[in-house]
């Protein structure tokens, strides 16, 4: 007699990002934390890197439609609880997602959150966003955005602002957060002045919460902010506030990061294994 089968759908969400060859940034790193944190995890790919530990030797979009194809045949079978969004390579892209997700009710006034990370560079400086889409990535994504997740590098070429201290960090914040996201997480791991912790700003446009978290002594952080907005969109998901969310995706990147692992000659990536048993069943 067959046996019967015992599982529960758990919640969707969907990254909308680039591939990463090498498995450690971009998509690759979103579906392993999704994985990890109990989420069924749907993908739009939105470029294809040639990619390894030590830069990225290639770029291939993926046409406009086929992208906004993704989004819209998965929204209207599957259903989504949460969506983020990577590497979005283009103008051309980013209109097309905006198209797909505002008829999905995804972000803005939609009833599905909407967790954008501006990804805009490797962290080896290999340009992943056009120059000329940063106006319409301004314009279309941040209103669009239930939080954005930038780096200090990410914050520099979006608002201009020069963060050295935690003041630079509030002021970012506010500049962000007039571009019309919901909330703004300003993360702080690339504030060299902060020797031994690692502290994020979460602002809703009145109060600021402060995430204090330690520093690790590693080269091994590619993918980390995607490790981070995919466990934020995790969250939001099953159901959580955005604070709620956030809270959970910096203890989870704290122990992504204790748990980094060298790989290849370059940098290896932060780890979302360490919430998965390698034991034989
Ligand atoms: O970590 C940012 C990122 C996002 N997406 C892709 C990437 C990277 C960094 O290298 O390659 C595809």
């Amino acid at each position: 007699m067959p046996l019967p089968t015992v599982g529960v759908t758990p919640p969707r969400a969907m990254t909308i990002a680039g591939t990463d060859s090498g498995g450690g940034a971009g998509m690759a790193a979103d579906l392993r934390t999704f994985a990890a944190c109990g989420v069924h995890g749907c993908l739009a790919v939105t470029a294809v890197t040639v990619q390894n530990s030590v830069g990225v030797l290639d770029v291939h979009p993926i046409p406009p439609e086929t992208v906004a194809a993704q989004i819209t045949c998965v929204a209207g079978d599957i259903g989504l609880q949460a969506v983020k969004t990577g590497m979005l390579a283009s103008t051309g892209i980013i209109e097309a997602i905006v198209g797909a997700c505002d008829e999905a009710g995804i972000g803005a006034d939609g009833v599905t959150p909407l967790v954008v990370d501006p990804v805009a560079a490797s962290m080896h400086g290999d340009p992943l966003l056009a120059a000329e889409a940063l106006d319409v990535y301004r314009r279309e994504m941040f209103p669009r955005a239930t939080i954005v997740t930038p780096n200090l590098d990410e914050v520099r070429l979006l608002v201009g602002v020069d963060v050295h201290d935690r003041a630079g960090q509030h002021e970012a914040a506010r500049a962000l957060h007039k571009l019309g996201p919901g909330w703004v997480l300003v993360k702080g791991g690339h504030l060299r002045e902060d020797v031994d912790i690692c502290v994020d700003i979460l602002f809703d446009g009145s109060e600021f919460i402060e995430l204090p978290g330690p520093r690790f002594v590693t080269g091994n952080t590619h993918g980390g902010g995607d490790t981070m907005a995919a466990a934020i969109a995790s969250r939001l998901a099953f159901g959580d506030t955005v604070p709620e969310a956030v809270g959970f995706a910096k203890r989870y990147l704290v122990e992504a990061v204790r748990h980094s692992y060298p790989l290849g000659a370059g940098h290896g990536p932060v780890s979302s294994l360490w919430r998965i048993s390698p034991e034989p069943v």
